[in-house]
């Protein structure tokens, strides 16, 4: 039965990006097979409750090939019709271009930028870590679901999922299941293009275990993953699935052009080749009907675990308590707690920030911190409450290495969890880049125009400084580019290392950021007396 849904599931994907003559129709004809084995199989959820605490949580990092997930879900029986499914990419329609979080049922977080997806799961699988660890007793286990991410070339060759894996496999986050739909495309070319690199090694040197199987033979993908389901083995796991992109268009399938929509042309002789009918967007009966009996099993199994979470409430009253404020968002009265500055105080905004923090973190179980190895100069650390790590899953500090880029992507999958409210510093460092406002009444010149006030509300802040160069008269800027005898003499051939002329004319190929820094730090330098 499954193996006709994947066919239909590839007729609703070609059907929907026919008629929206956009879209990507690679990934779900290429992985139709894999969402039978998820959705029609193996994965633990609820249609009828989406926000079930303990369900599995899937992500399709490969956001582009959203009709996979659009066409899933709908068969799965999530409130999403098949008018909506034919809506797509429709303005306002539930099936937009890439998957949103918050706007169709049954979307875990929203992706499209590659490698982001990635590390959702990675921070989710953290998520669920932390709260078993929070909430499950020995009596009882509320939660203990897994977290799917299903990824493409493009995501692995990402950056920001590189941090992530790397975290995943060295906080032994076994709850994570990654499906990396392998086949050997991207948008441009083939991949062998811009990819050569062996990624079960790589992720088998980062403390990850990898499955290899043929993407279209539903038994091979449903035995690795139910080994990788079952495996609490300290390892996360790859279940790399060879697959041919868009499958089922013989005339594109394996290659590039398979990737958007230059299958459309093809759609009727594909339709015919699947053994679809005529009539488009069509799911049989026989399969509405296994899914309308698998969500029923579904809904038996939730129902067993509402009964333990029954038994968990009555036992632990206090849990109970934090949880559902966990999950209402409610946040406790701590105005008082929260200390107050004089104003004019001298204290740096990053202790007084750690002072703040403390009273949050004593009052909200679910509130975590964290930081890219710059607890000591940020400050955000929470006393008292443990620090996130293989060891003790409990912990509320996070350390997530130097991966600055992983850190965001994993804070939005804490956040997506449901449960957490997730607080993180950056490196201490100047204002945010703004576009530099000058008002007409500015003083003319640049070092004074970097300390006019910003735009007001919101309070003024140093506006950024415009490069130095500006600050030489063009000549002087002119035989400074003559002369190539020293980067530090400027037209006179001053040998000043301290002059502003000389470092002003010789910033010229500077960024603005590295501008802005040398402004701040020459603002005492004088010119010197050969170039004044
Ligand atoms: C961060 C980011 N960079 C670029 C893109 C544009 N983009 C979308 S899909 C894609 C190719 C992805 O290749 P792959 O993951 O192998 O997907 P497949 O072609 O196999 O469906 C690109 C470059 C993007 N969505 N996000
Ligand atoms: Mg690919």
């Amino acid at each position: 039965m499954c193996a006709q849904a994947a066919d239909e599931a590839r007729g609703l994907a070609i059907d929907s990006i026919s008629k929206a003559a956009s879209g990507h129709m690679g990934l779900p004809l290429g992985c139709a097979e894999i969402g039978a084995v998820l959705f029609g199989q193996e994965m633990s959820y609820n249609p009828a409750d989406p926000s079930w605490i303990n369900r599995d949580r899937f992500i399709l990092s490969a956001g582009h090939g959203s009709m996979f997930l659009y066409s899933w879900l709908h068969m799965a029986g999530y409130e999403l019709s098949l008018e909506e499914v034919k809506n797509f990419r429709v303005k306002d329609s539930k099936t937009p271009g890439h998957p949103e979080f918050g706007w169709t049922p049954g979307v875990e977080s929203t992706t499209g930028p590659l490698g982001q997806g990635v590390g959702n799961g990675v921070g989710m699988a953290a998520a669920a870590k932390l709260a078993g660890a929070a909430l499950n007793t020995p009596e009882h286990s509320i939660i203990d679901h897994h977290v799917v991410v299903l990824c493409g070339d493009g995501c692995l060759q990402e950056g920001v999922a590189n941090e992530a894996v790397a975290f995943a496999g060295h906080e032994k986050l076994d709850n994570l299941i990654l499906m990396y739909d392998s086949n050997g495309v991207t948008l441009d070319k083939m991949a062998e293009h811009t990819q050569s690199e062996d990624v079960q090694m790589r992720f088998e040197a980062q403390g990850w275990e990898v499955l290899t199987v043929d993407g279209h033979d539903m038994d091979a993908v449903t035995k690795a993953y139910r080994y990788a389901k079952e495996s609490d083995n300290g390892k996360p796991t790859l279940i790399v699935c060879k697959t041919i992109i868009g499958k089922g268009i013989d005339e594109i399938a394996g290659t590039c052009a398979a990737h958007g929509e230059a299958g459309v042309q093809y759609a009727d002789s594909a339709r015919e080749g699947l053994g679809l009918p005529a009539d488009k967007w069509f799911v049989s009966g026989e399969t509405y009907k296994y899914f309308a009996d698998h969500k029923s099993a579904l809904i038996g199994k939730y129902g067993e675990w509402e009964k333990t979470f029954g038994a968990w409430k009555s036992a632990n009253p206090d849990k109970a308590k934090a949880l559902q404020d966990a999950i209402d968002g409610t946040t406790p009265d701590i105005d008082a707690a929260i200390p107050h500055f004089e104003t004019g105080k001298s204290i740096a905004t990053r202790v007084a920030g750690a002072e703040v923090l403390q009273p949050i973190a004593n009052a909200m179980p679910f509130y975590v911190s964290g930081s890219a190895d710059l607890h000591g100069s940020n400050k955000n650390y929470m006393k008292g409450v443990g620090d996130f790590s293989k060891n003790n899953y409990a912990g509320r500090n996070f350390y997530y290495g130097i991966r600055e880029h992983a850190m965001g992507a994993i804070l939005n999958g804490l956040g997506f969890y449901g449960l957490f409210r997730a607080s993180v510093r950056l490196a201490p460092r100047a204002p945010p880049a703004r576009r530099p406002s000058h008002p007409p009444s500015a003083p003319a010149h640049p070092l004074h125009r970097a300390r006019a006030p910003g735009p007001a509300p919101p309070p003024p802040r140093p506006a950024r400084a415009p490069p130095l160069q500006s600050a030489t008269p063009p000549a002087v800027r002119r035989r400074a580019r003559r002369s190539s005898s020293s980067p530090t003499t400027c037209g006179r051939r001053c040998a000043s290392l301290r002059c502003r002329t000389c470092r002003s004319t010789t910033s010229g190929r500077t960024t603005r950021s590295a501008s802005a820094r040398t402004a701040r730090r020459t603002s005492r330098w004088r010119p010197c007396r050969r170039s004044a």
